[in-house]
């Protein structure tokens, strides 16, 4: 995959973040979210690539902009033939979310950023939009924690990949009543947990880095979502594990189909055979080249949030490449006409 991407994908980020955070606090989450699309998808139109949009903002009819199915690129559009040689150029598979965590946007609330991932054609899982079960977790950790073991099992084996006490250890959970047992699970074995409204990707993501101070991932959110996270998981050699949740029986929310049978039936259609398996972060992002990319639409654990000042903005990103074996925060100051003078700090 041309190492250009990976340098042009950063701005597609910068520029769905810098749109979104100007309705930071509004209270108004499909704005945030619209505005960040629009802006994604610009961007992503002046990349000379053929894209193919696998996760996105919800199938054809549902979705103006971004849906999956949609080709995005230089060479994808009507005068491609001028511009490209479609035979020379990889095809490739994106995922996006041009605003995870419209809420966080919308009331002003940490971890909310502009997400995609990147591989060659076919090489991240197709997830449909249900819920999934998952279990994120350090380097150290990789391969012995398992989603099959129970909270209790899994916080002993990160205490001691870390070199740490149970008591050290923060689990992330998303503040919902489908996680009370789970909650109350890892309180009792001694660890702390940190409750968020929204925003798993960030905090899958945060687990990869040491000094985040959050050591594990653990519950439902959607698949979605934990298919970028894994993009992001494997190239940083991190612990992923995502289980597709089929039965509305288990959540309630009404995210997926209204029935479990219904629901197994959609995804025969789609080709995923084993629907109870627990996919790695391999399986689930599995191309011989992912691109990760985000920046931060509100503060985060990993970035900073959108900075504007007269005539520009400040953005941190941060983009990850299993081809060059990179994660790499970018700084950028986008210097607007009128600015007078750049803020170094
Ligand atoms: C989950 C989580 C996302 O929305 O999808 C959540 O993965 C929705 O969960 O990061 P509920 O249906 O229980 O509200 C996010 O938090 C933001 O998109």
């Amino acid at each position: 995959m041309e190492s250009t991407l990976g340098l042009e994908i950063i701005e597609v980020v910068e520029q769905a973040a810098i749109a979104s955070a100007r309705w930071m606090g509004k209270g108004e989450k499909d704005i945030a979210d619209q505005v960040a699309v629009e802006a994604m998808r610009e961007r992503m139109n002046k990349i000379h690539m053929r894209g193919r949009i696998v996760i996105g903002e919800g199938e054809r009819d549902d979705a103006p902009m971004l849906y999956i199915g949609e080709e995005v690129g230089i060479c994808t559009q009507p005068d491609a033939k001028d511009v490209c040689n479609p035979e020379e150029l990889l095809e490739i598979d994106i995922a996006v979310d041009p605003c995870e965590g419209t809420n966080l946007v919308a009331y002003g609330q940490n971890g909310s950023m502009a997400v995609l991932a990147i591989a060659e054609k076919g090489g991240l899982f197709n997830a449909p939009d249900f819920y999934m079960k998952k279990l994120a977790a350090p380097p150290a950790a990789r391969g012995k924690v398992d989603i099959n073991k129970s909270a209790t099992e899994n916080l002993k084996i990160i205490a001691e990949c870390l070199n740490r006490t149970v008591e050290e250890l923060v689990v992330v959970v998303m503040d919902r009543s489908r996680h009370k047992e789970l909650i109350q699970e890892i309180r009792d074995a001694g660890a702390r947990v940190r409750l968020i409204s929204d925003g798993d990707v960030s905090a899958a993501i945060s687990c990869a880095f040491s000094g985040t101070n959050i050591h594990a991932l653990m519950g439902i959110g959607a698949a979605p979502e934990g298919v970028i996270s894994a993009a992001a998981m494997r190239c940083l050699g991190g612990h992923f594990q995502g289980q597709l949740i089929y039965d509305p029986e288990v959540v309630k929310t009404g995210l997926i189909g209204e029935s479990k049978e219904g629901n197994l039936a959609r995804l025969t259609e789609m080709g995923i055979t084993e629907p109870d398996r627990a996919y790695t972060a391999e399986e689930l992002a599995s191309g011989k080249t992912v691109l990760f990319a985000a920046c931060g639409i509100t503060p985060g654990t990993l970035m900073e949030g959108v900075r504007y000042f007269h005539g520009g903005a400040r953005t941190q990103s941060l983009v990850i490449s299993s081809q060059s074996r990179t994660a790499r925060f970018v700084d950028t100051i986008h210097i607007g006409d009128e600015v007078s003078s750049l803020q170094l700090n």
